[in-house]
């Protein structure tokens, strides 16, 4: 996937798996309310703990990051546009794990800003993306939904004729939208003259329909009937 990108112009951020609330949360409109924020959502570290490489405002909390786009943020606040950058990575969220849940799971996340981005580049895109992973016969569709980082958003499915079992279905793989102005207030960024658009899906869940596994914990399992068949 990364390669995919790489081709098309995106370079590959990255950054700390522990972070404050502040990348995590505020800066990406996330209110303080928020479900996702809750203790029984997310891994906090004890507050008497500090992290010498990633800095946090007094009664701030440490916590696993729950998806990467703390890395876009990083990014936007180091960065001018245009910026066009992928940032994969492990990402950590207090979920009882079932077939398609685990504590840990990794995402990859993109971002694409500059002035007029709009929604038929983020669509052509990801277009390419499915065509390029599932073939040339897949095809895409996007419904609307709801993120507090992008506005519009959409959830991103896609259908092929020639993936076994799978085929012929819509598969959701993917959540994405433009990027809200007030995440672009957040990091200094004009919503006025930039625009923007972001997309992540899970790593896993990728490899799952690619790889026919229809449960996320054969791969954190470390079962060696199921790794050979990868050797
Ligand atoms: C998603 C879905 C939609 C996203 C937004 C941003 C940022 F930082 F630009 F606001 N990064 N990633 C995003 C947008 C992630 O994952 C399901």
């Amino acid at each position: 996937m990364v390669d995919l990108f790489r081709r098309i112009g995106f370079s590959v951020a990255e950054a700390t798996e522990v972070e404050s609330e502040y990348y995590c949360f505020d800066a990406l409109n996330i209110p303080a309310d928020h479900p996702a924020r809750d203790m029984q959502d997310s891994y906090y570290l004890p507050d008497e703990l500090s992290v010498n490489n990633v800095s946090k405002k007094g009664d701030e909390k440490y916590l696993l990051r729950t998806h990467t786009s703390t890395v876009q943020i990083r990014t936007m606040l180091k960065e001018k546009p245009p910026i066009r950058i992928v940032a994969p990575g492990r990402c950590f969220r207090r979920d009882t794990p079932d077939a398609t849940h685990s504590a840990n799971f990794h995402q990859i996340e993109g971002l694409y800003v500059d002035k007029d981005v709009t929604l038929l580049d983020l669509k052509a895109t990801l277009d390419h993306f499915v065509k390029t992973i599932f073939g040339p016969k897949a095809k895409t569709r996007l419904r609307p939904s709801f993120f507090p980082f992008t506005e519009p958003s959409f959830e991103m499915d896609f259908f092929s004729p020639d993936l076994g079992k799978l085929s012929n279905k819509w598969l959701e793989i993917m959540g994405c939208g433009m990027v809200d102005p007030e995440v672009f207030k957040a990091v200094g960024i004009d919503p006025e003259v930039y625009t923007g658009y972001a997309f992540g899906m899970g790593i896993e869940r990728i490899a799952m329909i690619l790889q026919g596994v229809d449960d996320i914990r054969y791969y954190y399992q470390n079962d060696v009937r199921f790794l050979k068949q990868f050797a």
